[in-house]
């Protein structure tokens, strides 16, 4: 068995990623909670034992850790994951700082493996995780040549503080995480802005999806806007595929796409919205049809928790993939 630790283990994806190994029964010899200095002492019960929360300092990245799971922003992961791999722990990081680095395995398990190449495994952006899944599927069986991303995302992406500003927003207080008010609005900014005209978000997934898809040059644009929604992010996807096919033969192979669950029948009103996801691991994709605009063009929209999948839930399956590779 394994001494596994959590890196952030007191935010909102840290404390999804307890939740989430307590559900699975994933075994371990030891846990050890790391927060920063403000959240350190927080007491945390975990299959019914308490663990209390100790500040992460670079004494404690030699304490033989097998797995960390990092869930502490950019800067917390770029000084602490070289540390805790330098003493032979593996560890998958929830932030965009290795994203992009070329030696570092950017992996979602439904599409691609670690390689192991760097004990440092980079977890992707939430809106990515949910839209790579399904491409792959095309990719693999139509090719693909183009896509465009529209998204619509939740307050949870921001954490704890984006949730406040939503909530707090109901009860007439001014924003403090977003630039503008998220209650009775929708922001077309998350993340900083770039000097092109695009956010870090919309880059994110640019890059994020060429990488995971292994195609340096696919053609893939991004708007990413902030709804007011609590849990779930959505993606309008519209994809170019390089072969020929029909709504009935794309159906047919999201259908047999794993981690998703295709709900489409519009006679019905039957599509996937934030309050169907909240909560799940799945990712809910519907409203598929043709876009007669442009040859071999079809529309997608995506629906997954981002906090689950999009973030602890893929976390977790890249550590359960790594548990399943040391057994055999
Ligand atoms: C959001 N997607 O909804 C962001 C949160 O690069 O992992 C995740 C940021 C990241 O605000």
């Amino acid at each position: 068995m394994s001494n596994i630790a959590i890196v952030g283990a007191t935010g909102l994806v840290g404390k999804t990623m307890l939740d989430i190994i307590e559900q699975n029964d994933i075994s371990y010899s030891s846990l050890t909670l790391f927060s920063s200095a403000r959240s350190a002492g927080k007491e945390i019960i975990v299959n019914g034992k308490t663990h209390v929360v100790e500040e992460l300092t670079e004494e404690k990245t030699s304490e033989s850790f097998d797995y960390v799971l990092m869930s502490a922003g950019g800067d917390t992961s770029l000084h602490f994951s070289p540390l805790f791999e330098k003493s032979g722990a593996v560890v998958i990081d929830n932030s965009s700082a290795w994203r992009m680095d070329e030696s570092i395995d950017l992996v979602v398990p439904e599409v691609n493996k670690a390689s192991l190449k760097r004990k440092i495994i980079a977890n992707p952006n939430c809106s990515t995780i949910q839209s790579v899944v399904p491409l792959k599927r095309l990719s693999d069986i139509f090719g693909v040549k183009r896509v465009a991303y529209t998204t619509y995302q939740s307050v949870s992406g921001s954490g704890w503080k984006g949730i406040e500003d939503l909530t707090g927003g109901e009860q007439g207080e001014a924003p403090k995480t977003y630039p503008k008010p998220i209650h009775h609005n929708v922001i077309p900014h998350i993340d900083d802005f770039l000097d092109n005209g695009y956010t870090k978000e919309e880059e994110k997934m640019i890059k994020e999806t060429q990488k995971i898809l292994n195609d340096p040059a696919l053609a893939v644009t991004a708007t990413c806007v902030r709804v007011p929604v609590l849990h779930a992010h959505a993606v309008a996807i519209n994809v170019t595929l390089d072969q020929e096919t029909n709504v009935i033969e794309l159906k047919e192979v999201l259908l047999n796409a794993p981690s998703v669950v295709v709900m489409d029948d519009p006679s019905r009103e039957v599509y996937p919205t934030p309050l169907d996801a909240a909560g799940k691991g799945n990712i809910f994709v519907g409203r598929i049809r043709k876009d007669d605009s442009l040859p071999n063009t079809y529309h997608l929209w995506s629906v997954s928790d981002n906090i689950q999948k999009g973030a602890a839930l893929n976390a977790v399956q890249i550590l359960q993939d790594l548990l399943s590779r040391k057994e055999d």
